[in-house]
C-alpha cells in the first residue's frame, strides 16, 4: 500500500485526523497536499486532545515524517505557533518538511478575506477568516508569495511590490481603506524565515522517491469532497481541491502512483458557513446531532450545519475520487435514534433525481427522499467488531454502505484511536 489518500467524502469534519492519525502509526510520511490553516483536524490521544490546523495530523506519530506540500497555503506565523504549541505539550515537530513551492498566507490575504466577507453582506461564503482565498486568488494570479522567496530579499521585496500595487489601488479606490506598508510586510516575512528554513525541502522529489523505494505516503486532505472549488457546491466552497486529484497536484506525485482512496464519511452530515445542504435539519433533532457529535468548528468554534446522512453525496464522493473504499465515523453520535433518515435520493422539481444535479440551482431546490432506518439504543463505544455491534447499527452500515458505491473498511464508534472497528 505504498501511496494512499485519505480525504473528507462529504463537507469536511468527518473525522479525517483520527482516521489519519489511526494509520499514522504504519506510514512513514503524511502529507497535506491543499487548504491552510482553515483546517481542523482533531486527534485524542489517550487523555490528550490535539487540534491541528496545519500540520499533518502524522506529526503526533513519531515513527512518521509530516510534509506540506507545495499545494498548501502557508500562514507562518500561524505554523511557528502550532510548531511551538505542541513542542510545550512535548512533540517533537523536527521531522517537519515543507515545501519552497507553497505559497504564504501573509497578513493582507487575511485582512482581505474579512473585508470581502463583509461586503458580500448576505451572500457571503463563511470563510474561517484565515486568508485562504484571497492566498489562493494570489497563487492563480501570479503575484503570490512562495515559502522559498523568503530566503531572497531582494525578489521578496520585488513580489511584495508586485502583489500590493494592485492591492493598495483597490483598497483605496473601492474600499476606501488605509493602504498596506510594503516595508512592514517585507520585514515581518523576512523576520520567518531563519526559524522556516531549517525545515524547507524539495518535497515533491523526497516524496517520489519514498514511493519508488516502497516507503508509504499517506496524503491527508483538508475540508471535504462538497467544498472543493472545481467539484463543490461553488461558490460555497474552499479555494483549493480536497479532491483525490488535488494530492497529485499539491504534492507533485503522478496519479499512477496512488493505490488506494479512502474517503472519510460521517455517519450523519454536517457543513460550516453558507450554502445548500439538502437534509439540513433546523429542528431539536439538529441540535441533538450538533451536542451529541460536538458538531462545532475546531478553527472558528462556529456551530456545525446538522443533518441526516446523504447517500446522493456519498455516490458522488465515490465518483469524483474513485474512492477505494470508506472509512465510516461517528456512528456512536447516532444512538438513542428510534428511527434514522436516511436520504437516499432527491427531489427536484418533481422529478425524483439519484445523482447530485450538476446544476447549482437543481441542487439548490433539491428536496431529500428518505428511506427511514431502524435505530438502537445500546452503547456500541466499546465494540471491537461488526458482530458487537446490535443488528440494527450493523443494518444501517449495511444499507450505507450499498447505497455509497464502495466498501466500508473501517467505523468509528468513539473519537479515541482505540474506538475503531476495523473491518477489512
Ligand atoms: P475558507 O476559509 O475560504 O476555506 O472558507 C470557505 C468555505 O470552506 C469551509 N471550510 C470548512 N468547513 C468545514 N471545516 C473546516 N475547518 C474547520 C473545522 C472550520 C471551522 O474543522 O471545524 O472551525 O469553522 C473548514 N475550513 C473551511 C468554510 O466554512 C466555508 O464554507
Ligand atoms: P476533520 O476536520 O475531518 O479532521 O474532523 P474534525 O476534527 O473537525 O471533527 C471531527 C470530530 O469528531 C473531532 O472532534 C473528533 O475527535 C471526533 N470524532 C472522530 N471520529 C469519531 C467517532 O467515530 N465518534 C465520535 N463520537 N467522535 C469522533
Ligand atoms: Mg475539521
Amino acid at each position: 500500500m505504498p501511496a494512499l489518500v485519505v480525504l473528507g467524502a462529504q463537507w469536511g469534519d468527518e473525522g479525517k485526523g483520527k482516521a489519519t492519525d489511526l494509520l499514522g502509526g504504519s506510514v512513514d510520511y503524511v502529507v497535506r497536499y491543499q487548504g491552510g490553516n482553515n483546517a481542523g483536524h482533531t486527534v485524542v490521544v489517550g487523555d490528550q486532545k490535539y487540534a491541528l490546523h496545519l500540520l499533518p495530523s502524522g506529526i503526533l506519530s513519531p515513527e512518521c515524517t509530516p510534509v506540506i506540500g507545495g499545494g498548501v497555503v502557508v500562514d507562518p506565523k500561524v505554523l511557528l505557533a502550532e510548531l511551538a504549541g505542541l513542542n510545550d505539550r512535548g512533540i517533537d515537530t523536527s521531522k517537519l518538511l515543507i515545501s519552497g513551492n507553497a505559497h504564504l498566507i501573509t497578513p493582507y490575504h487575511t485582512s482581505l478575506d474579512k473585508v470581502t466577507e463583509r461586503f458580500l453582506g448576505k451572500r457571503k461564503i463563511g470563510t474561517t477568516g484565515r486568508g485562504i482565498g484571497p492566498a489562493y486568488a494570489d497563487k492563480i494570479n501570479r503575484v503570490g508569495i512562495r515559502v522559498q522567496d523568503l530566503f531572497d530579499e531582494s525578489i521578496l521585496r520585488q513580489k511584495v511590490e508586485a502583489a500590493l500595487d494592485v492591492k493598495n489601488q483597490v483598497l483605496a479606490k473601492l474600499y476606501n481603506r488605509r493602504s498596506i506598508a510594503i516595508d512592514s510586510v517585507v520585514e515581518e516575512l523576512l523576520g520567518y524565515a531563519p526559524q522556516l528554513e531549517p525545515f524547507v525541502a524539495d518535497t515533491t522529489l523526497l516524496l517520489n522517491n519514498a514511493i519508488d523505494d516502497g516507503k508509504v505516503v499517506l496524503f491527508e486532505g483538508g475540508q471535504g469532497t462538497l467544498l472543493d472549488v472545481d467539484h463543490g457546491t461553488y461558490p460555497f466552497v474552499t479555494s483549493s481541491n480536497p479532491t483525490a486529484g488535488g494530492a497529485c497536484t499539491g504534492a507533485g506525485v503522478g496519479p499512477t502512483k496512488i493505490t488506494r482512496v479512502v474517503g472519510i464519511l460521517k455517519a450523519y452530515t454536517t457543513r460550516v458557513g453558507a450554502g445548500p445542504f439538502p437534509t439540513e435539519l433546523e429542528d431539536e433533532d439538529g441540535e441533538k446531532l450538533r451536542q451529541i457529535g460536538g458538531e462545532f468548528g475546531v478553527t472558528t468554534g462556529r456551530d456545525r450545519r446538522c443533518g441526516w446522512f446523504d447517500a446522493v453525496i456519498a455516490r458522488y464522493a465515490t465518483r469524483v475520487n474513485g474512492l477505494t473504499d470508506f472509512f465510516l465515523t461517528k456512528l456512536d453520535v447516532l444512538t438513542g435514534w428510534e428511527q434514522i433518515p436516511v436520504c437516499v435520493a432527491y427531489e427536484v422539481d418533481g422529478k425524483r433525481v439519484e445523482e447530485l444535479p450538476y446544476s447549482q440551482t437543481d441542487f439548490h431546490h433539491a428536496k431529500p427522499i428518505y428511506e427511514y432506518l431502524p435505530g438502537w439504543t445500546e452503547d456500541i463505544t466499546k465494540a471491537k467488531t461488526l458482530e458487537d455491534l446490535p443488528a440494527n447499527a450493523r443494518a444501517y452500515v449495511q444499507a450505507l454502505e450499498d447505497m455509497s458505491g464502495a466498501p466500508i473498511s473501517a467505523i468509528g464508534v468513539g473519537p479515541g484511536r482505540d474506538e475503531t472497528i476495523q473491518i477489512r
